[in-house]
């Protein structure tokens, strides 16, 4: 498998407790690199783009309201095989069912406040980094 990059973001509740480097130290010991990020406060609109696959499910309005509650860090994680890698690292959308050592289990508190997004394929990867990052932003 060849070197990939995947979009992750270190959402409110990660920003809200200081857990950004925690975060950080988990997704490193797992040789991710963290080769572009930046701490923003998303727009409703950015946010309602972002999540626009999940605009019908009924968590949606929380979702928004949530990702736009307070700074979040975007990041582009680059490693082998990194968006597999970096879901592994993150563990399961709800942290009652995430595995030991994992992001959500360490640290999240609730499925709709699970501190970390990571993109799901590599079409997706692309999409979500070209919203945060411009080309000359990514230094590998
Ligand atoms: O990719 P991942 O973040 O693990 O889960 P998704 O199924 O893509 O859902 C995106 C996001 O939506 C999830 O991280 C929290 C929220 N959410 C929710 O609040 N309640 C659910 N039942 C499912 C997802
Ligand atoms: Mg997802």
């Amino acid at each position: 498998m060849a070197v990939q990059r995947t979009f992750s973001i270190l959402k409110p509740d990660a920003t809200r407790r200081n857990l950004t480097g925690a975060v950080n130290a988990v997704i490193e010991k797992a040789g991710l690199r963290i080769v572009a990020q930046k701490r923003i406060q998303m727009t409703k609109a950015q946010a309602e783009t972002f999540y626009a696959v999940h605009s019908a499910r009924p968590f949606f309005g929380e979702l928004v309201e949530f990702m736009t509650s307070g700074p979040v860090v975007v990041q582009v994680l680059e490693g082998e095989n990194a968006i597999a890698a970096y879901r592994e690292v993150m563990g399961a959308t709800n942290p009652a069912n995430a595995a030991e050592g994992t992001v959500r289990k360490l640290f999240a508190e609730s499925v709709g406040e699970n501190t970390v997004h990571g993109s799901d394929a590599p079409e997706t990867a692309a999409i979500e980094i070209a919203q945060f990052f411009a080309g000359n932003e990514i230094v590998g």
